[in-house]
């Protein structure tokens, strides 16, 4: 994410520091914030709501630099980090906090601690194939996904009749649940380049392919923060993922507890699992 929002030289007085002089008499401490997050849909739209305030930024700044006192300048950029990445659209933050009158022993122009904080999205992550060795090819894509992901938990492979398109293969599909710290469209763009790796060509719709890879969800709808797109290059949460039983039966495996956005309703996936034909479903 190459966007960003720099709040820089926020200043107010604080009582942090280690000396008990430091805690009776404070000093003034200076921060600069730095955000990223995507900014084209603001700038696209003009509108306030979709990007952050850093007016109500700088105020949680200053709330921070006078608020309890702590020992170490250290604590204060972990609190402010925290803060930011608390509000919706961040992705990641840089604080550096100065401490230009500290009680250093020396001459000295500045002391100042940064700390760069990601946040890490929960995400859910289809997988399907139906030419070559599926099975390999999808435990591979996992692998391939490298530090795109963390903690990422795979359901069991099951095999699958082909939904639409032409005549066709079955396919081996599973679903992978994870935590990025990518924007939306950087985990598609991953996804994208591991599917070419593995020698995916799109000509046919939901024709055959060697590899398919679906951003089914990005974020948790539990808290509202999933993020709900509706353009054709990126459509979340994936239009068709809450009626195809080869996304379900195997995110409801992995993950019992799931739940999708489905028009205007967040629902249990184990419950719209049951409304569709899982019969032609078969563990690998
Ligand atoms: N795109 C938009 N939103 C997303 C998203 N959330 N995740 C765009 C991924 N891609 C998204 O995708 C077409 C375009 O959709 C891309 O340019 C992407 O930017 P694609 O992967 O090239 O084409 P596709 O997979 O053929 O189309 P689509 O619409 O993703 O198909 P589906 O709905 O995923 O269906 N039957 C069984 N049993 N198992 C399967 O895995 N898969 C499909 C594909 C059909 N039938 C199947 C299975
Ligand atoms: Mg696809």
């Amino acid at each position: 994410m190459r966007d960003r929002i720099s709040l820089l030289g926020v200043r107010a007085r604080g009582f942090h520091g280690v000396l008990p002089d430091e805690k009776r008499d404070g000093q003034d401490f200076v921060v600069d914030v730095v955000l990223h997050l995507d900014l084209a849909p603001a700038g696209a739209s003009d509108d306030l709501e979709r990007t952050v305030s850093y007016a109500e930024v700088g105020a949680d700044v200053v709330a921070r630099i006078e608020g309890p006192s702590l020992d170490l300048i250290e604590s204060l950029a972990e609190q402010i980090a925290g803060d930011a990445l608390a509000r919706p659209l961040v992705r990641a933050v840089d604080v550096t906090v100065h401490k230009p009158s500290a009680p250093v022993g020396v001459p000295f122009g500045d002391v100042s601690v940064n700390v760069h904080r990601r946040r890490e999205v929960p995400v859910v992550i289809a997988l399907g194939a139906n030419l070559g060795d599926s099975a390999r090819t999808l435990q591979a894509a996992v692998d391939d996904l490298g530090d795109a992901v963390r903690g990422v938990r795979r359901a069991p492979f099951v095999t699958t009749e082909p939904v639409g398109g032409p005549d066709q293969p079955r396919y081996t599909n599973s679903v992978l649940v994870a935590t990025t710290s990518l924007s939306p469209g950087e985990l598609l763009e991953r996804l994208h380049a591991v599917e070419a790796r593995h020698g995916r060509v799109r000509e046919v719709r939901w024709g055959a392919r060697t590899l398919d890879l679906d951003l089914v969800q990005y974020g948790d709808p539990r808290d509202g923060s999933d993020v709900i797109r509706d353009a054709p290059e990126l459509t979340l949460p994936h239009p068709r993922a809450h009626e195809r039983g080869f996304v379900l039966q195997p995110w409801s495996r992995v993950d019992p507890e799931a739940v999708l956005r489905v028009g205007g309703e967040v629902r249990r996936v184990a419950e719209l699992l049951a409304e569709v034909a899982t019969d032609d479903i078969e563990e690998l």
